[in-house]
């Protein structure tokens, strides 16, 4: 039997943890023979209404093999004590009457405190993956308060836009989703994102062949950009089991690499490929192997994508702005 890993899930009470937790304690992120102990955070309210004791008898209730042991808590240090993943899901939603501004500082304390306790207790190769919005900004917070890991531990998920372009896409060209590779989402996670289809192949054929421009810019962008808005719009409520469908996913992707000749969306710290600037926490077109995540090189960039890239990459530099205190 191998030694069980720790996986710690914040906003563990929450409606996308609601419908990861159970996919990861089932084994569909590390295989059917990887053991796993849970560290489920939440905040002292949450706690004290029941909600994550509800999730936990739940979990046990299911009697999964693989999961060795529950640890609840709203302390972070006991949440990312040696844990080998984490998914910060939790954050601040956005209240009647708040400003973008006020949101981002509700959020950016939280994120610089759990940099600070990942940073001192969580295990050294440990993988983040920020799902809380503004998810590319709480990532950015998160590595500056984590003096002791690596920028590289951190990422921000970009995976369900991807997963929406894939969509939108293969059906459009009336394919299955696999038909589709190298689509990218570049920039923050947001409705400023460009969901983009220069490099993008349906089975094996340029995707901008296939397509009517008009189609791509007038249809498809938007409709990828404001997804999360029609989302709610319908339901009610923030994609969930989309979201947790995309972190246990591209969670997955960073433990196992990606597929040979394709690659992810992933936000992740800008080295300054494609002349974003450094100290943004930007969505870029990845590549996976034994852990090591790169930045896909050498691409051609249109004017039009160039743009687009630019306007995503500025949104991004005033979110920093509004948080700078705490970098
Ligand atoms: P819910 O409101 O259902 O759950 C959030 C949970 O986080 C709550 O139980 C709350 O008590 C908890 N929480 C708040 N502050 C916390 C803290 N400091 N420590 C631990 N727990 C804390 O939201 P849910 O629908 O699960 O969404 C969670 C976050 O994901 C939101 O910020 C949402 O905007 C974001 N999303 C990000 C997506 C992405 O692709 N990056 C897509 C889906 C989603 O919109």
């Amino acid at each position: 039997m191998k030694t069980p890993v720790k996986i710690a899930v914040t906003g563990a009470a929450g409606q996308i943890s609601y419908s990861l937790l159970f996919r990861l304690a089932s084994g569909e992120l590390l295989g059917p023979d990887q053991p796993m102990i849970f560290h489920l955070l939440e905040t002292p309210q949450a706690l004290a209404l029941g909600a994550l004791n509800g999730v936990v008898m739940e979990l046990n209730d299911c009697a999964y093999p693989l999961l060795h042991k529950i640890v609840t808590t709203d302390d972070p240090d006991v949440a990312f004590k040696d844990v080998d993943y984490a998914f910060l899901i939790g954050a601040s939603p956005r209240k009647p009457g708040m400003e973008r501004k006020d949101l981002l500082a509700i959020n950016a304390q939280i994120f610089s405190v759990q940099g600070q306790a990942l940073s001192k207790v969580a295990s050294r190769d440990v993988k983040v993956l920020v799902t809380g919005n503004p998810a590319n900004t709480n990532a950015l917070i998160a590595i500056s308060n984590a003096p002791d890991l690596r920028p590289e531990n951190f990422s921000a998920m970009m995976m369900l836009d991807h997963k929406r372009a894939t969509f939108q896409l293969a059906d459009k060209c009336g394919v299955l989703s696999n038909d589709i590779k190298n689509i990218i989402i570049w920039g923050n996670h947001s409705a400023g994102q460009y969901p983009d289809l220069h490099h993008a192949k349906v089975k094996g054929q340029d995707a901008l062949s296939l397509v009517e421009w008009d189609w791509f810019v007038d249809k498809f962008i938007p409709t990828v950009q404001q997804r999360g808005a029609v989302v709610i719009q319908a339901v009610g409520r923030s994609s969930a089991a989309s979201a947790a469908n995309a972190a246990l996913n591209l969670m997955r992707n960073w433990v196992f690499g990606t597929d040979e000749g394709n690659w992810i969306s992933m936000a992740v710290p800008s080295d300054g490929s494609y002349g974003i600037e450094k100290d943004l926490v930007y969505s870029f077109p990845v590549e996976i192997k034994n852990g090591e995540i790169s930045i896909v090189q050498g691409l051609e960039i249109s004017d039009f994508s160039r743009e687009k890239m630019r306007k995503s990459e500025a949104e991004l530099k005033e979110e920093r702005e509004a948080v700078k205190h705490l970098l």
